[in-house]
C-alpha cells in the first residue's frame, strides 16, 4: 500500500477483517510468522495487530500440535478478493489438501469481514465454526475483548464453552 497510502489515511473505504492463522506441518512457528509478514505486504492490506502465538491441540484434525494466531487487518479488498489473496499465501507455503482437516503448512481463514454476513458458494463469513474453537476465540479475544460476531453476539459469551480445549500461549 505504500505507493497509494495506508487504508484510511486518504479517506477511501476500508474494512477491518480478522484472519485466523494455523499451521502444524513443517516449521509451523516460522510459517505463522511469515504469514503475518505476507499479510502486511499484501496489496490493499495493512496489518493492524496480531495476537500472540498459541500452541493448540488438533481439533477434528491429526498430527502435531498446531501453532495458531489471529490477525486484524484493514483492507480495501472485497471479501472474495481477500479470500483469493489468503489462498495465494497458503500456496506460497506449499499448502496441500489431501483430505479434510489434514495437517497443513499454513491455513488462513477469513473469520470476520467488518460487520458483514456472507454466504456464497465460496465463502461463509463469519467463519461457521469460529465460536466452537478455542484456537480461534482465545487469540481473537486477546486482540478484541469486546468484539461482536455478526448474527451470534459477543465472542466473549462463547469462551466458557471452549475452555476444555487444550491451548497455551507461547512465551
Ligand atoms: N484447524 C482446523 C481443524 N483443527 N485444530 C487446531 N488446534 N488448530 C487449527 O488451526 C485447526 C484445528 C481446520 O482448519
Ligand atoms: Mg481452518
Ligand atoms: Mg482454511
Amino acid at each position: 500500500m505504500s505507493i497509494i497510502g495506508t487504508p484510511g489515511e486518504d479517506g477511501f473505504a476500508f474494512t477491518i477483517a480478522y484472519i485466523g492463522i494455523g499451521a502444524n506441518l513443517g516449521d509451523a512457528r516460522g510459517n505463522v510468522a511469515d504469514a503475518l509478514e505476507r499479510l502486511q505486504r499484501l496489496p490493499g492490506c495493512t496489518l493492524m495487530a496480531a495476537s500472540g502465538l498459541y500452541r493448540t491441540a488438533p481439533i477434528d484434525s491429526s498430527g502435531d500440535d498446531y501453532i495458531n494466531a489471529v490477525a486484524r487487518i484493514a483492507t480495501t479488498l472485497d471479501a472474495e478478493a481477500l479470500l483469493q489473496a489468503l489462498h495465494g499465501i497458503e500456496q506460497a507455503h506449499g499448502r496441500e489438501r489431501p483430505y479434510r482437516n489434514a495437517p497443513r503448512t499454513l491455513d488462513l481463514d477469513l473469520l470476520l469481514y467488518g460487520d458483514r454476513q456472507i454466504a456464497s458458494a465460496t465463502l461463509t463469513v463469519p467463519h461457521p465454526r469460529m465460536t466452537e474453537r478455542a484456537f480461534v476465540l482465545v487469540p481473537l479475544l486477546e486482540l478484541a475483548p469486546a468484539i461482536h460476531i455478526p448474527g451470534r453476539g459477543a465472542a466473549q459469551d462463547y469462551a466458557a464453552s471452549v475452555a476444555d480445549q487444550g491451548i497455551s500461549p507461547i512465551i
